[in-house]
């Protein structure tokens, strides 16, 4: 892996942008792998790297159907938090988010993670009864977790509408000072580089279209680049996990929806955190471009089409405007959507299945990002062990027989 010093940014700076060394390798397909991923996102390529750097099992495929990145990964608003209500998923996503901390010095790649701090507004009283259980849940769970008056809020938020003719005002938040924002492409970019480096295949352009199952046990998938042996199989498709059950010959319990964001034209620097309010539906950032990134809520109907409504659009800007009128003459710029996998108690999948070496990791639904990492991580030692790793076993499809579930609604990001 090649590092620049300061020098050497210098240098590529002022040449033309030419030659450039490619970032992985553009490899055939192998007839035969240890293990194959299924999907191109951040969780599927850190999966990857983590099977190589923790397991020692380098002979891996990541089947994508498009270009790395390309789905969810490169298409959200990037936000990353681990202020989770229940102890299972608390313990996931602060496992998440420790290895954020220090993921762009372990993959040699500048994600650019900015614990900028997330505020998760509290509009009403049960707002913020629901704020102060949460917090104190994160608190006894060693997550970094505070709430907030109204005075607070306006403290760090200097230019939020703190005052009561908003429609729903402003009575305080949970504040998470270790959250933040990361480079969401760069993710995708830093986890492939780091996979390719091990020997991992990284194959694009190249679609899964059915699995070959002999007693019970996958031994191999179709794609449209022929077919590939292997015994394990990870599938991290996020809002194409439903098809790809369908394909193995079994239901999982998801709903594939649209959901948008947009970006703003770029403006000075203004807003310093990220701002996220589910009562009215809208949350805020600045890039360090220094655009507006603003998300919306999920459409309500099922649908695989990456773009969402205009209706959805116009519904979170006008919430955005009610908590930040000083953006009101803003340009919109750019507009456009993912395919989210909702899980009925919003948590994710990460799980054997009825096929035996065919692994799920899904479910993520509106709020994945923030797990990239973590997800990678335990879904790597789970396909490497065959057995769940502890922090994933809570997550098994088993929950929704046995009842267990973890009902992260008030804690998902946007309401689904
Ligand atoms: P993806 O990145 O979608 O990767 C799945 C890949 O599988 C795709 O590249 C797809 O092409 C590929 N694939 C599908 N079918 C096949 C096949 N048959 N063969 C081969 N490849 C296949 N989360 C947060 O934590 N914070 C946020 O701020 C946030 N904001 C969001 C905003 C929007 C608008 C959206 C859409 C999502 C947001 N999310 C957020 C959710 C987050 O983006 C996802 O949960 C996460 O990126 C999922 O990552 P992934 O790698 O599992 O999926
Ligand atoms: O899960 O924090 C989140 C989130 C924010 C926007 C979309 N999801």
């Amino acid at each position: 892996m090649q590092r620049y010093s300061g020098f050497g940014l210098v240098k590529h700076a002022l040449r033309h942008h030419e030659d450039w060394q490619r970032q992985w390798r553009n490899p055939e397909p192998k007839a035969q792998y240890d293990a194959v991923i299924i999907g191109g996102g951040g969780h599927g390529l850190a999966t990857a790297y983590y099977l190589a750097k923790e397991h020692g099992i380098t002979n891996v495929a990541v089947l994508e159907k498009g270009w790395l990145g390309g789905g969810n990964t490169a298409r959200n608003t990037t936000i990353v938090r681990s202020n989770y209500l229940w102890d299972e998923a608390a313990a996931l996503y602060e496992h998440s988010l420790k290895l954020w901390e220090g993921l762009s010095q372990d993959i040699n790649y500048n994600v650019m993670f900015s614990q900028r701090g997330v505020l998760n507004l509290g509009h009403t009283l049960q707002d913020m009864r629901d704020i102060q259980r949460r917090v104190n849940a994160n608190r006894l769970n060693g997550v970094d977790s505070e709430v907030l008056d109204a005075k607070g809020v306006q403290e760090i938020v200097p230019i939020i509408d703190g005052s009561k003719r908003a429609r729903y005002p402003i009575m305080g938040a949970s504040w998470q000072p270790r959250a933040g924002v990361a480079r969401h492409d760069a993710v995708a970019w830093g986890f492939a580089r780091a996979a390719d480096a091990y020997g991992v295949d990284l194959l694009q352009n190249t679609e899964v279209t059915g699995f070959k199952i002999l007693d019970g046990q996958v031994v191999g998938v179709h794609t449209n680049r022929g077919d590939i042996e292997t015994r394990t199989v990870g599938c991290v498709t996020a809002g194409n996990s439903g098809v790809l059950a369908g394909m193995a010959g079994f239901k999982l319990p998801l709903e594939s929806h649209p959901l948008q964001a947009l970006v703003s034209e770029p403006m000075k620097p203004i807003l310093d955190t990220v701002v996220m309010s589910n009562a009215v539906h809208g949350y805020i950032s600045q890039s360090d471009k220094g655009d507006l990134v603003i998300g919306a809520g999920i459409d309500g109907y099922n649908g695989y089409g990456q773009r969402g409504s205009y209706a959805t659009v116009e519904h979170t800007l006008q919430a955005i405007v009610e908590m930040f009128p000083i953006f009101s003459r803003v340009r919109m710029n750019r507009q456009w959507g993912g395919i989210v996998d909702t899980c009925p108690d919003a948590c994710p999948i990460l799980s054997k299945t009825p096929v035996k070496g065919l692994f799920f990791n899904c479910g993520w639904g509106t709020g994945g990002f923030k797990a990239t990492p973590g997800s990678g991580h335990v879904f790597a030692a789970t396909l490497a062990k065959g057995e769940p790793h502890p922090l994933a076993a809570p997550f098994s499809i088993d929950r929704f027989h046995s009842g267990a579930l973890i009902d992260e609604h008030g804690a998902a990001g946007v309401a689904h």
